[in-house]
């Protein structure tokens, strides 16, 4: 389909949808110049996951997870939400129901002013204690190595999830009953190869929504979508919202 007849079939079911869900990913904050993960430029290239986000990693050497943390926070302190963040905040506004995924732990869409939100893969901003397990938000850059828990002293660790760690029950639970009730599913700027986010076109599919993706590449989840929009988040999205 051509990109225009695609974005226009899009722009229409957003129209006529009761519900709507967006899940997105890196490359929509890839627009404000935060690094993707499996990019050319991404993450992933330059660290390997394993050495950093995994909860292994932080037990054998939390000082230098926070390390890598520290110079993520310093990066993401200096980044602005883009026009594809901020045109989820005007569909957020003209939709009832509405509800955005977000695998990305920058904190970019609260900044720019969404609230039906689940930040699945945790804050970058907020901290976790490894002994109480209180949560925090904590914004130093950089934080204090190693931070310490101002109620019982226990090593303080950042609160995203990591590989091999479980998401937080509400948060799926949330997550599940938006995408079984969707009328329509937008995923933008994710590769769909992390689970359970890569699992998520499956089950909205199979209760009955309308699949629209917003990529410059295709995915896994691109034979899912009824609609593939190629193009990078923050020149696309804002097209969804046009002439109305
Ligand atoms: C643009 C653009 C532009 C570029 N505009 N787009 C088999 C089945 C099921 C599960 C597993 C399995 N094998 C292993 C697992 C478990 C694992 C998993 O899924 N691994 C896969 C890699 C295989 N999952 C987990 O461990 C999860 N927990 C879990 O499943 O618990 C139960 C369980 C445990 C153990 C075994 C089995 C079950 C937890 C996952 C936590 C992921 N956390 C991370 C890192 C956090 C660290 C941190 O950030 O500080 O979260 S991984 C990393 O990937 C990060 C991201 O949120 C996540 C997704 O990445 P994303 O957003 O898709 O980014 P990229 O870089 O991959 O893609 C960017 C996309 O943007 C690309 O498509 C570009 O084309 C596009 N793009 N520019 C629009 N301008
Ligand atoms: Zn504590």
């Amino acid at each position: 389909m051509v990109f225009s007849s695609a974005l226009n079939l899009l722009k229409q079911r957003l129209i006529d949808a009761r519900s709507i869900v967006v899940l997105t990913g890196a490359g929509i904050s890839a627009d404000s110049g935060i690094p993707t993960f499996r990019g050319a430029d991404g993450l992933w290239r330059t660290y390997r996951a394993e050495d950093l986000a995994t909860p292994e990693a932080f037990e054998r050497d939390p000082r230098l997870v926070w390390e890598w943390y520290n110079w993520r926070r310093e990066l993401i302190a200096a980044k602005r939400p883009n026009s594809a963040h901020e045109a989820l905040v005007e569909l957020e506004k003209r939709h009832e129901r509405f509800w955005l995924i977000t695998q990305n732990v920058d904190g970019l869409h609260r900044d720019a002013g969404s609230r039906k939100l689940s930040e699945i893969h945790g804050n970058i901003w907020m901290v976790r204690c490894t002994q109480c397990g209180c949560v925090e938000e904590n914004r130093s850059i950089p934080i204090a190595i190693l931070p310490a828990c101002v109620r019982c002293t226990g090593l303080l660790r950042p609160h995203i999830v990591w590989f091999g760690e479980s998401l937080d029950p509400t948060d799926m639970a949330r997550c599940d009953k938006v995408l079984q009730t969707c009328d329509i599913l937008l995923i933008i700027g994710t590769s769909g190869v992390v689970y359970p986010a890569a699992g998520f076109a499956a089950v909205a599919k199979r209760a009955g929504a309308f699949i629209g993706e917003i990529n410059p590449d295709e995915t896994p989840q691109t034979a899912l979508a009824d609609v593939s929009l190629r193009g990078r988040a923050k020149e696309v999205v804002p097209l969804l919202l046009h002439g109305r």
